[in-house]
């Protein structure tokens, strides 16, 4: 568990590494809100998320006014904290409110499936891999006081992960011919983004930080790594060459470039801290 500030009156469930997970921490920390967050390993998330009243899937926000259990619907919380603007969503005018909805539909449907799924595709057959990536990702928030779970270690690891990765597998469906269509869903998304960037604009819409921005930069992030990003994320050198070659090229294109300048300038790890969002 990662307490970020004290008495927080939030929860924030999670597999940490998630882009979706990371979509509503980034809301959050830019709010300034102070959260617990409450990381788990992929199936160990499901029984909690459940019992604090969500769906099975996470990010899961425990709060005041209710349980919200979509990445939008935290976002939109989060809106509540800050003044009106700086929220996520434009109150008006009305017709740049509606893109920028639109664009966050768009990215949270075509967007965080596709790059989830191909991500797992190359990174799940890769044992020690996973271990490195859940143990650290869980250890990045130890300062926090959260940890790794008593029985992770390699033995217990060996055990539990051939049986989570298929549920994995099965539940994302994530498989060659499937992983192939993603790529096809992600390029599509990058075009759009790369097009939409043509004309120098600093923002995919509007003149300030949106929730279009934040929630292409989070989706993105499995296949850009940012530097910035709070959670470990394997690095390009540590990946499989062919994952390697496609991070590579989305790294440089004018949407990867873009996405990690998100990150850079207006990702900030800790609330408080958040006033250049
Ligand atoms: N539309 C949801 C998607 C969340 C989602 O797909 N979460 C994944 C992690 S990236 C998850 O919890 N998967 C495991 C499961 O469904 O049991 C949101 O925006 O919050």
């Amino acid at each position: 568990m990662s307490d970020r500030g004290t008495g927080a009156p939030l929860r924030l469930i999670t597999i940490p590494w998630s882009h979706y997970c990371e979509k509503a921490r980034w809301a959050l920390d830019r709010a300034g809100a102070p959260y617990r967050e409450d990381a788990y390993l992929p199936l160990a998330h499901a029984l909690p998320s459940l019992r604090a009243g969500g769906r099975r899937s996470v990010p899961v926000l425990v709060s005041p006014a209710g349980v919200l259990g979509d990445s939008t619907d935290i976002l939109r919380y989060a809106d509540g904290l800050v003044p009106p603007e700086r929220a996520l969503f434009f109150r008006e005018p009305d017709a740049a409110r509606a893109e920028v909805e639109a664009l966050e539909e768009r990215f949270d449907r075509d967007l965080g499936p596709a790059t989830r799924r191909v991500a797992y595709f190359h990174l799940l057959p890769d044992e020690e891999g996973a271990f490195a990536l859940m143990g650290g990702s869980l250890r990045s928030l130890e300062s926090a006081g959260a940890a790794p779970p008593w029985w992770f270690g390699r033995g217990t690891f060996r055990a539990y992960y051939p049986v989570a990765r298929a549920v994995m597998k099965r539940v994302m469906r994530i498989d060659a011919a499937a992983a192939e269509r993603s790529r096809g869903k992600l390029r599509a998304v990058f075009d759009a983004v790369n097009e939409r960037l043509r004309d120098g604009r600093p923002f995919l819409t509007g003149d300030r930080f949106s929730a279009a921005d934040l929630t292409f930069a989070a989706l993105a992030a499995p296949l850009l790594a940012p530097e910035h990003h709070p959670v470990p994320l394997p690095p390009p050198g540590k990946l499989p060459s062919d994952l390697r070659a496609l991070v590579e090229a989305l790294r440089d294109e004018p949407a990867g470039v873009f996405a990690l300048r998100m990150y850079r300038e207006h990702r900030h790890a800790k609330p408080g801290r958040s006033a250049a969002g």
